[in-house]
């Protein structure tokens, strides 16, 4: 009998949607893109591009359906700058996008590879083509960070993963002023042993706002002697004080199974870094980096993922 569970998640029958073979200047691999919806409605995708030094930066690609006939921009979009940005020596990477109606901006939240590990630097922009650098704002070893789209209580609010000694959780910081970071709380523990998400996790995308909190797609390392699997859980968290835990998920929803997931330059991978939300306010596209090597789409219902965290919460 076929092993039966419930599929959040539904694969675009055109997967990969997007490879280094679509650039057109020479790369190594395309993977773990931030997404937006631009006020015309085109998908924006700010791709994590690793070149053949095996250093990444980002370049745009955009379309109308969010699926296919892609513009790529024809040269990198936004580039490393260790003159003025020494943090960023090695490359950046996974762009996490949120648009932040009282700047009329978008905010990029990125890893700077910094000679002592990577590191969370930000970026301002309008039109994906300028961009005005804040530099690092969290010293390393920090990354998969993600700023929440309006201030708490007078403050931005950005979740991020710190890493110490053996494990790393999900943490939340406070800022007047988007340079100066404080308020450090605990969101989310790693679980231990033998779980699914024991050790490490991650914020994946950004967090998505609903009526019942923030609903968290967060990514868990399974870690064993054969290499590391990425899987993705959800959780939910209080809208007003972000660091609350309300539910969190037992299973993992989504995990690598497909052979563009298992296979590529790091196998056994699926890393969304962002996602766009259709008219309905409900259909959600989520854009995922399949084994460090392509960026594939798969399709869900925010309110099918609470319905899940109901039946699901531990
Ligand atoms: C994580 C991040 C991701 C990457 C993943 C798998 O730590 O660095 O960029 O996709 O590892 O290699």
């Amino acid at each position: 009998m076929k092993n039966q569970h419930t599929e959040l998640f539904h694969r675009n029958k055109q997967n990969p949607i997007l490879t280094a073979e679509n650039w057109s200047y020479p790369i190594n691999s395309v993977f773990n893109a931030g997404a937006t919806l631009l006020h015309d409605g085109t998908t924006l995708l700010l791709c994590r591009v690793e070149d053949r030094r095996g250093l990444s930066h980002f370049c745009a690609a955009r379309s109308a359906n969010g699926i296919d006939s892609w513009q790529i921009d024809q040269q990198p979009t936004l580039l490393p700058d260790p003159d003025n940005y020494p943090e960023e020596l090695w490359g950046i990477e996974d762009p996490r996008i949120t648009f932040v109606p009282e700047l009329k901006k978008y905010v990029i939240v990125y890893t700077a590879y910094t000679r002592d590990g990577p590191g969370v630097a930000l970026a301002l922009t309008e039109d994906f083509r300028n961009f005005e650098r804040y530099g690092i704002i969290l010293s390393p070893e920090d990354k998969d960070a993600a700023l929440l789209p309006y201030r708490i209580n007078g403050n931005w609010a950005m979740v991020h993963r710190p890493v110490s000694a053996a494990r790393a959780h999900m943490w939340i910081s406070y800022s007047p002023d988007l340079i100066n970071w404080g308020k450090h709380v605990l969101m989310m523990n790693a679980r231990k042993g033998a779980w699914w998400d024991a050790n490490k996790i991650g914020l994946s995308p950004p967090p998505i706002e609903t009526p019942f909190g923030w609903l968290v797609i967060y990514h868990g390392v399974r870690q064993s002697c054969a290499g590391c699997i990425y899987r993705l859980g959800l959780a939910l968290f209080d809208l007003e004080k972000p660091e609350i835990l309300i539910k969190r998920g037992d299973e993992w929803i989504f995990a690598p199974e497909e052979s563009y997931e298992q296979r590529g330059d790091v196998g056994n991978v699926v890393f969304p870094c962002g996602y766009t939300i259709d008219n309905d306010g409900d259909s959600i596209n989520i854009y995922y980096g399949a084994a460090d090597t392509s960026i594939a789409l798969a399709t869900s219902s925010i309110k099918e993922m609470l319905r899940w965290l109901e039946l699901h919460n531990v």
